[in-house]
């Protein structure tokens, strides 16, 4: 099997509200859609996110990666020979993690579909059929965040919640979560994601705080370079401290994990640069004794189906997921199997990711590159 054509298409969506992280906020969001088609007929289905100051590139620059970079070296060769793959993109050009993502999720996705097989399949079979959710809470608002969080409770679709506090005064951050906790009943959970914003000597007055006010996680509390600072707040932290963007390779998770520098790890198919490379870094992870988080860049049905499928098959998902990327985009370009149910998500069953472009919706929905 020879991969033929490669097609990528920047994507605008609309979301259900704003969402702000403390990097940026975001109105509407942006994805790159991938098309592999090979020559014996079957196509796959890749799809990287976009956040604009979250993300190292504009979807432009990713679109032309994949485009004059990825594909050329992509193109002839057998799609199925997963790691072969990685290799010869990791030789054309050195980093772009979610540009690799998108382009092996595709080859994966035509693996698995060759087979017959749903792509958990090629991950050593599913261990588990429904994934628990976490619903972020991203509002700025504390008011607003409560009554989504209720909304939730009340659909039964999330009873565990992630408040971004990096925005704005760390000691207000602290209080929001804090007030978001104690307007929830006992059995919903909160947690919260600092997305970088803090330093060291904000994080080491502030987690004992989150503490106090039943916060159960901290997530990137300071800068993803700050190995040290990390494994010293967690050496001391009372609640349990997650890495997040500080934890893109695989050898930065061996890294955090021979030293203890976090407690768990938020895993992401973009950030590592595609699925084999996310379950090396999430069995690293554990293996090393952190608990895992299935983490999320907003990914529509496309990534979103990718995921749920990769993270049904890893045998610690303590943390559960926040594959929410579906319920706060209003449109998208693709269906799928996602089913979101008793504060779970279905995984799809497959063949492959089990997802389908629509065409028209594609087409409606595609924008152009910027400049
Ligand atoms: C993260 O966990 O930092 C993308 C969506 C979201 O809610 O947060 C980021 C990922
Ligand atoms: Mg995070």
């Amino acid at each position: 099997m020879k991969i033929e054509r490669i097609t990528s298409t920047i994507v605008g969506l609309r979301l259900r509200r704003a969402h702000r992280l403390a990097m940026t906020t975001m109105a509407g969001h942006t994805l790159v859609v991938v098309q592999m088609h090979t020559d014996e007929g079957v196509t796959g289905l890749g799809e990287l996110s976009i956040i604009a100051g979250y993300n190292e590139m504009s979807a432009s620059a990713a679109k032309a990666v994949i485009d004059e970079v990825l594909a050329p070296a992509l193109l002839g060769q057998d799609p199925r020979r997963l790691w072969h793959v990685l290799a010869l993109m990791d030789r054309a050009i050195k980093g772009n993690l979610p540009c690799k993502a998108a382009l092996e999720m595709a080859c994966v996705d035509i693996a698995a579909r060759a087979l017959g097989v749903s792509s958990a399949a090629l991950f050593g079979g599913t261990v588990r059929d429904r994934l628990e959710m976490l619903w972020v809470l991203a509002t700025s608002d504390t008011q607003q965040d409560i009554e989504e969080a209720r909304q939730k409770l009340g659909e039964r679709t999330h009873r565990h919640f992630l408040v971004k506090i990096g925005i704005g005064n760390p000691l207000e951050g602290v209080q929001r979560a804090t007030a978001i906790r104690n307007a929830l009943p006992e059995a919903a959970t909160v947690r919260v994601d600092v997305n970088q914003a803090w330093d060291e000597a904000t994080a080491r007055w502030a987690i004992p705080a989150l503490h106090a006010g039943g916060i159960a996680v901290v997530e990137q509390p300071v800068h993803a370079a700050s190995i040290d600072a990390m494994r010293r707040l967690t050496g001391t932290s009372p609640i349990t401290v997650m890495a997040d963007e500080a934890v893109a390779t695989p050898q930065e998770a061996m890294a955090y994990a021979s030293t203890h520098a976090c407690d768990a790890l938020s895993i992401k198919v973009t950030k590592h640069g595609g699925l084999l490379r996310t379950a090396q870094v999430a069995h690293i992870a554990a293996a090393g004794g952190l608990a895992i988080f299935g983490g999320t860049m907003i990914e529509g049905a496309i990534g979103t189906s990718a995921c749920a499928q990769l993270y049904s098959t890893l045998p610690d998902l303590h943390w559960g997921c926040q594959l929410f990327g579906p319920q706060l985009l209003v449109d998208d370009i693709a269906t799928s199997q996602l089913r979101y149910e008793d504060f779970a998500l279905v995984v799809p069953t497959g063949p492959g990711f089990g997802a389908t472009v629509d065409p028209e919706r594609l087409a409606y929905h595609h924008r152009r590159p910027a400049g």
